[in-house]
């Protein structure tokens, strides 16, 4: 019988803890379907920094260093140019890499670092409860935007991959998705290819995904496909913004 399907054994043999419908075990399946691709298991180093990805480690075998919020890419710098031969992927959510670690964010990326970026963007801060993050979509609830996001109060959401494409030094930045089977293997692609040209040739990417968060959103996750086509992807647009 040929195997069509088989968990990737750079994941640890137990079960996720996140939340019915979160993406981020889908991110962290990805990674590690491409680590095994690319033959990297033993050499990828994954950066967390604070959020629901803190609670990652236990679920892959790669080498992994935590960070305070936001300074996962500053921590990234200075591993990666002391290993340059270890390939480092910082894997960060979107309030830790567009709000508290914006400058860490954008000054990797003007310095062109040798590492790949993932943010994930569930337009929330995840693991605090839900309050308003630098993504949230206008008009949309949270804890701290009980009646809907207000752009008079707390201003527009921030684009986080088209602020890193217009910089000089990046090679890859995309905006992925993870809300449908074909998004799913488009954004391993991109991934990948990012992956690549870090390997390949010392260059820094950012692949941001699209992320669902269904119980911060208040939503079921059998709702999540319908929600993220009719309210997220108008605002965060798919596709290739630079390589
Ligand atoms: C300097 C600092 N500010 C605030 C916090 C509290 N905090 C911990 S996780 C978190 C939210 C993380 O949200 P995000 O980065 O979007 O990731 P998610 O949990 O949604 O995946 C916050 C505000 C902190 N730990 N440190």
């Amino acid at each position: 019988m040929d195997v069509v399907y088989k968990r990737s054994g750079a994941l640890s043999d137990v079960s996720t803890t996140y939340c019915p419908g979160c993406s981020h075990g889908t991110a962290f399946k990805l990674i590690a379907e491409i680590s095994e691709e690319l033959d990297i298991v033993n050499k990828l180093v994954f950066a967390t920094p604070i959020g629901c990805t803190t609670f990652s480690a236990p679920f892959h075998k790669f080498s992994t260093f935590m960070s305070a919020h936001g300074r996962a890419p500053a921590n990234a710098t200075g591993f990666k140019r002391c290993n340059p031969k270890r390939p480092v992927i910082v894997y960060q959510g979107d309030g830790d890499c567009a709000a508290i670690g914006t400058g860490e964010s954008i000054h990797a990326a003007a310095r062109g670092e040798a590492f790949t970026v993932v943010m994930a963007n569930n337009q929330v801060y995840g693991m605090t409860g839900g309050q308003m993050a630098p993504t949230t979509l206008t008009g949309q609830k949270t804890t701290t935007t009980p009646n809907g996001r207000s752009v008079e109060v707390t201003g527009y959401p921030i684009r986080m991959a088209e602020q890193i494409a217009q910089l000089e030094a990046p090679r890859f930045v995309t905006r992925q998705s993870l809300h449908t089977p074909k998004n799913i293997l488009q954004a391993k692609a991109a991934i990948k290819k990012a992956l690549e040209l870090q390997i390949n040739e010392g260059a820094y990417s950012f692949v941001e995904l699209l992320c669902a968060c269904p119980t911060n959103w208040g939503i079921d996750p059998s709702g999540i496909k319908e929600y993220i086509e009719k309210n997220v992807i108008p605002y965060f647009p798919l596709g290739d913004l630079k390589g």
